[in-house]
């Protein structure tokens, strides 16, 4: 039965969401467009199916094809990032995390992250999350000028508390990480080091954004931000890894199942597999190269508006803006641009004065707007259309109807 015959107010719903996405911008950094390839796999026939174990051991019968799906998933994943070993079950980037921690490291061991407010994430040590709670997090911070990755203090701090585990990697940082300086701190403190490409998956796959694998021992994604998949995670072992430690891929996938995940998703898995095998088309480069063009051109033309880019810049798909000097707090900006059809997030910005709760921030991105496929001249257009809501907020219902006209110039992946 169609899902308006047997459900109208959930089927009305979906109406509506598709209907926003459709006409209007979204600029959160962690999201995208899937493909409708992806979507189809998602709602097919292997939601139904259960699968706990891993392919050709399994607890359950009729594993025959989902067995195939989910080994065609982990190739194209070794593949596609260079590495010797893929889990494809975490059923998203904290659980991934979670895993890591559990295969590694017992509560109460030392770990180190970058702090939330720095622009790294919850899990990587942050007092809220279990990571914070279970273990004895080290943080370490940016540069209070630069907004850079203080380096100096990771050293120092890792020397200093000799981590098991230290976490690399953010959700709100503009800048490349130098993974070479941090993979040779964590050696020279003999700890795993974790890179969490969650946010730069997609820029990675692309080849226009270094890649850790050659510098860290684990690396953990989700799937659904600039790699463009289903939501989803994964947690990958190189072979610097396996060189340390030849047992990580078992105590990795042991913690996945059984240790603190059930059944996989297994038509999210295919939905996984199905969006590896776009990121390794020649497309998917030149999408790639897009997303990095893009967060530049927007960056620059925000500049010239007056804004404040932390760290100068961006080197990948987000920008972080400081709003302090136009006298507007990141809530108001985010409802402000919500109201004009840009959706984005409110964000703390280093060392921001406002606390969490009213930051002075805002995270921009450009990876779902770039696969929609709108180029330098439209980043232009969306800094105008920035510039002008928050200077006089009366505009917003206007440049909703620009950002509208706009949007069906440039329609969702058919
Ligand atoms: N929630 C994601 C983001 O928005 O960056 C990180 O998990």
């Amino acid at each position: 039965m169609k899902l308006k015959n047997q459900d109208g107010q959930i089927a009305k719903l979906i109406e509506l969401e598709t209907q926003r996405q459709k006409e209007t911008l979204q600029m959160i950094a962690s999201e995208n467009h899937s493909s409708p390839a992806v979507r189809e796999a998602l709602g097919s026939l292997l939601t139904d199916k259960y699968a706990e174990g891993y392919p050709g051991k399994r607890y359950y019968g009729g594993n025959e094809f989902i067995d195939k799906v989910e080994n065609l998933c982990i190739d194209r994943a070794k593949k596609l990032f260079k590495v010797e070993h893929v889990n494809v079950q975490p059923h998203s980037g904290s659980p991934a995390n979670m895993a890591v921690y559990l295969s590694l490291c017992t509560p109460g061991d030392t770990i180190m992250g970058m702090a939330l407010d720095m622009g790294g994430h919850l899990t990587h040590g942050a007092k809220y999350s279990f990571s914070g709670k279970l273990f004895k997090s080290v943080q370490y911070h940016v540069d209070e000028k630069t907004y850079l990755v203080n380096y100096d203090e990771v050293e120092k701090l890792a020397k200093e508390h000799k981590p098991k585990l230290m976490w690399v990697g953010f959700s709100a940082y503009p800048r490349i990480l130098d993974w070479k300086r941090l993979g040779d701190i964590a050696d020279s403190v003999g700890a795993y080091l974790a890179a969490d490409i969650a946010h730069i998956a997609g820029l990675v796959a692309g080849g226009v954004h270094p890649s850790p694998v050659p510098y860290v021992h684990i690396i953990t994604t989700t799937t659904h931000k600039t790699l463009r998949g289903p939501r989803g995670g994964m947690i990958m072992v190189t072979k610097k890894g396996i060189q340390k430690d030849s047992e990580l891929p078992r105590k990795i996938d042991k913690t996945i199942f059984p240790g603190i995940q059930g059944g996989p998703h297994e038509n999210a898995i295919a939905a996984i597999a199905i969006c590896l095998k776009e990121a390794s088309l020649p497309a998917f480069k030149k999408y790639a190269k897009q997303i990095l063009l893009n967060a530049k051109a927007l960056a620059k033309a925000l500049q010239e508006y007056g804004f404040n880019i932390m760290s100068g810049g961006t080197e990948n798909h987000l920008l972080l803006i400081d709003l302090r000097n136009k006298n507007i707090t990141g809530i108001d900006a985010q409802n402000l641009l919500e109201a004009s059809g840009i959706s984005t997030n409110r964000n703390s910005i280093p060392y921001d004065p406002a606390g969490p709760f009213k930051p002075s921030g805002l995270r921009v991105g450009t990876p779902a707007i770039t696969t929609r496929g709108m180029k330098e001249k439209e980043m232009k257009m969306i800094a105008s259309w920035i510039d002008e809501v928050v200077a006089n907020p009366k505009a917003a219902k206007k440049i909703a109807q620009e950002v509208k006209k706009l949007c069906k110039k440039f329609p969702l992946p058919k």
